[in-house]
């Protein structure tokens, strides 16, 4: 078996070959007559993951030899998108598959595009987990995702008259190639029930007793880093009924009820919650986090304790680092310490000073609404034991709270774990902070925010505890996937070497380039190709033909009141209606060709997002079909905004909007794609947008609108009554919208009525004429296009900052205290690709 083993699969277009015709036939039982696009596509994946799970093991192998110490990424998204040519491209394999499918009649660009998204995430935290987890494996950390396998993601959002339309996203219809099912990897999740409490010594401990028992089962895909090989492990939980059958309700002839039982066991990992901000606690919600973490941590525990039996987890916290995405898994902290107490019989202290060794916690939001808070009823039966060691830890907490702020009755109660009122709820913020280590927001502006506001207090108890980590994105996806040809024509430029993939900061040496009119022009025209590509996306998804020799204009992201889309388009309406005040034979001069592109779901219940896709939507059908406007302007609004149409938008955008209220936006993500892709920006003083400016400089973005403070004045003024602000230009845009002129969209009326009334909490309307002078100068700039592509460049070659694998070293140092560790490869001569007898002894 030794031998048998001992041999990789081989990387000649041969080999290659050979085993996708295999998988074709043995594996999918088609034959060459059924051999389709997507038949050829699922064979690839096998062939590929294959190569994947040699390197996977072999790395897992050596981390287990060598104890390594690991990351834990808990979070409940993962929103990777495609997975296929990312395997491709970090094994280094592009280029040999392209080769093998072409000679067998197949296009590996189309072969891409059979795959469907795995779109287990809303938005920037969940894309976030995807960019950290191709970080971390690239720069050779021994870490693993933990989360959930949802069976519907994301749902797809399809325009019915103007509306969004969720439609389900049974993402699992034709099989996933890249996972493999674990089926002996289960743990035993419990829920309801009750504690029973006993004394061991001075210790108490609990039995839970009376429970519902669920069973996970792990499904793990692995992640190659580029160019090493390493290759870490994502592993989603799916919850399964136990295999045992209630024969009291069977025999009482209650048949449907017992499998009515079995059904609700497999409903917690079924559907992903569509919201990006907290809703009313759900009770399932609740069930997904703590089925996710039980399970992690069981997991977690069981590898630790099969080299360190006996020791009482004296190493653990050293050995393993977990990372809380937002509060959604910190109920972790409270089962970690439950089952440290209760089944592993360590004392409270011991218990303690793991959990609190152990976890860190990243924070994505200072809007106080967005918190997360459980009713402590709700927490108190699904979790009996659970909500009695939160009591606990809160006691504890609050005592050495008196002592540090003695007779402050009421600041201790603003800080205290549970807030007091019907119901009372649990505040998982507070729990985070006082269960972990570390606490970090995602951009410098956030992090000081956090620290000012939310959790000002904490950072007085806390000194240090609070940090801030820049959010990245992952270069590998966001420029050498989504932007071969910027990628190439980098590579060119540098010297013919992609280092810069692992080494984003080498974009620097780009900066010469700027001003060279060659450089210029190929950079060019690697923009019109991608302007070109969108706009056949465009028409395929919309019907609608858009002009290529026009400003592309893009705000692609969740809908919400505080990320302002609805500023956007009354901008778009004012830019109309003075388009039609200007005489035809002026408007060439005086405009800037334009199109217009919007894109992001809403939550299926946030009332107010949903009216403004209404909006959008009527005003693209009134600008498209106006024939005086013709190609002078266009307004797209792109459906179902993801991550695999995101790979063709974002390379195409010549300017992008990122426009939030200052101190709203956490950090945003996606402004780092766009500059990256030679895209500019238009933007407040928010989130990353403040570090953005500080690299590329505020000369090269059309930056504008109230910084915090003044944002701050401003709410003042409102709460004091001011009204009468809206000016005579939006005045005009509110008359245009009610009077009709786009149609039936009564729906946003009674926002912009409470908008002009006093209710401006966003201060659109103050904004606004500010950001009219932001858009003029862009079309300015726009026109001396050498002047705006030298910009372009320049926030390119100073982008380096915003790589992910930035932003995972400074957590390795800053948080993890963990290096990486370099596995090595089997053999890097492809004559002999055999795993050595040298090499087997390293992996016993
Ligand atoms: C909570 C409770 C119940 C249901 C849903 C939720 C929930 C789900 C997702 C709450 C929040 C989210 C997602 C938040 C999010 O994506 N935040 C974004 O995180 C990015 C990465 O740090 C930042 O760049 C963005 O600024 C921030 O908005």
């Amino acid at each position: 078996m030794w031998e048998l083993m001992q041999s990789y699969l081989g990387n000649d277009k041969q080999s290659i070959q050979r085993q996708i015709v295999n998988h074709v036939e043995y594996t999918l039982a088609r034959t060459r007559f059924d051999f389709d696009n997507f038949g050829a596509y699922q064979a690839c994946a096998l062939a590929v993951r294959d190569r994947l799970i040699e390197s996977w093991n072999d790395t897992q192998q050596y981390h287990h030899n060598n104890d390594s110490k690991t990351v834990y990424y808990l979070s409940l998204e993962f929103l990777m998108g495609r997975t296929f040519q990312n395997a491709l491209v970090n094994s280094d394999l592009e280029s040999n598959f392209r080769d093998a499918l072409m000679d067998m009649g197949y296009d590996l660009e189309e072969l891409y595009e059979q795959e469907c998204d795995a779109a287990l995430g809303n938005g920037g935290l969940g894309r976030l987990a995807a960019c950290f987890i191709d970080s971390l494996a690239t720069l050779e950390i021994p870490a693993w995702g933990y989360g959930i396998r949802y069976e519907y993601g994301i749902f797809k959002q399809v325009i019915k008259d103007g509306y969004q339309i969720e439609i389900p996203d049974f993402w699992l219809n034709h099989g996933n190639p890249w996972e493999v099912e674990r089926q002996d990897m289960q743990y035993h999740i419990r829920f309801f029930g009750h504690s029973q409490k006993w004394q061991d010594g001075p210790t108490e401990r609990a039995k839970w007793e009376g429970c519902q028992k669920v069973v996970a089962m792990a499904y793990d895909t692995p992640v190659p880093g580029f160019n090493t090989y390493n290759t870490n492990n994502l592993r989603l939980w799916r919850s399964r009924p136990r295999n045992t059958f209630d024969f009291n309700k069977f025999n009482s002839s209650d048949y449907h009820g017992a499998i009515t039982e079995r059904q609700e066991a497999e409903y917690i990992t079924s559907v992903l919650y569509p919201n990006d901000s907290t809703d009313a606690g759900k009770e399932l919600r609740l069930k997904q986090q703590y089925f996710f973490c039980s399970a992690s941590l069981y997991d977690i525990i069981r590898r630790y304790k099969a080299k360190h039996a006996n020791e009482r987890f004296a190493s653990f916290a050293d050995l393993n680092k977990i990372q809380l995405n937002d509060t959604h898994p910190v109920i972790g902290t409270i089962e970690l310490l439950r089952i440290l107490l209760d089944e592993e019989s360590l004392s409270f202290e011991e218990a303690w000073n793991v959990v609190y060794n152990t976890f860190s916690y990243t924070n994505h939001t200072v809007l106080p609404e967005a918190l997360e808070k459980w009713s402590v009823d709700l927490i108190g039966r699904l979790l009996p034991r659970h909500l009695e060691l939160i009591y606990l830890i809160n006691h504890i907490y609050l005592s050495k709270l008196q002592q540090k702020y003695p007779g402050d009755g009421e600041k201790v109660g603003r800080m205290s774990l549970i807030e007091e009122g019907y119901p009372k709820k649990v505040r998982m913020a507070y729990l985070a902070i006082v269960c972990s280590h570390t606490v970090n927001g995602v951009a410098a502006l956030h992090s000081q925010l956090l620290k000012d506001t939310i959790f000002s207090e904490f950072d007085a108890l806390y000194p240090g505890k609070l940090q801030n980590k820049t959010n990245g994105v992952t270069p590998r996806r966001w420029i050498h996937c989504c932007n071969p040809r910027l990628s190439d024509l980098i590579s060119e430029t540098l010297g013919g070497v992609d280092e810069w993939i692992t080494a984003l900061d080498n974009l620097r040496n780009l900066v010469p380039y700027a001003t060279d009119k060659q450089f210029q022009d190929q950079f060019i025209e690697i923009k019109v190709e991608n302007k070109r590509a969108l706009a056949k996306w465009i028409k395929s998804r919309t019907g609608y033909d858009v002009p290529i020799d026009a400003m592309y204009d893009i705000q692609v992201k969740r809908i919400h009141e505080y990320k302002r889309q609805l500023m956007n388009i009354l901008y778009c309406i004012h830019r109309y209606l003075s388009i039609l005040d200007t005489p035809a034979h002026e408007r060439r001069s005086k405009f800037v060709p334009r199109v217009i592109c919007v894109g992001g779901k809403a939550a299926p219940g946030y009332h107010n997002a949903k009216a403004i896709i209404k909006l959008i939507t009527a005003v693209s059908q009134k600008v498209n079909s106006d024939h005086e406007v013709g190609d002078l302007m266009k307004v797209i609004f792109l459906p179902n905004y993801n991550v695999s149409s995101a790979q063709i938008i974002i390379p195409a955008a010549e300017l992008s909007q990122h426009i939030s209220t200052a101190g709203t936006e956490a950090s945003g993500t996606s402004n780092m794609k766009f500059v990256m892709n030679g895209g500019l920006i238009i933007g407040t003083m928010d989130g990353a947008n403040v570090e953005i400016a500080e690299e590329i400089g505020a000369s090269n973005m059309f930056i504008f609108g109230e910084d915090v403070a003044g944002v701050n004045r401003i709410r003042k003024q409102l709460a004091e009554g001011k009204t009468g602000y809206l000016g005579g230009r939006l005045k005009r845009v509110w008359d245009t919208i009610k009077g009709g002129f786009f149609g039936d969209t009564s729906i946003i009326h009674p926002q912009l009525d409470a908008l002009a009334g006093g209710g401006d909490h966003y201060i659109t309307c103050f904004d606004f004429y500010s950001y009219v002078d932001a858009q003029e100068k862009a079309d300015a700039t726009y026109r001396d296009y050498r002047k705006w592509t030298e910009m372009a460049i320049k926030g390119v070659a100073y982008s380096g900052k915003f790589s992910s694998d930035r932003t995972i070293s400074e957590y390795c140092s800053e948080i993890w205290d963990i290096q990486p560790v370099p596995v090595p490869h089997p053999s890097t001569n492809p004559n002999q690709r055999t795993r050595s007898f040298a090499n087997l002894a390293e992996f016993q």
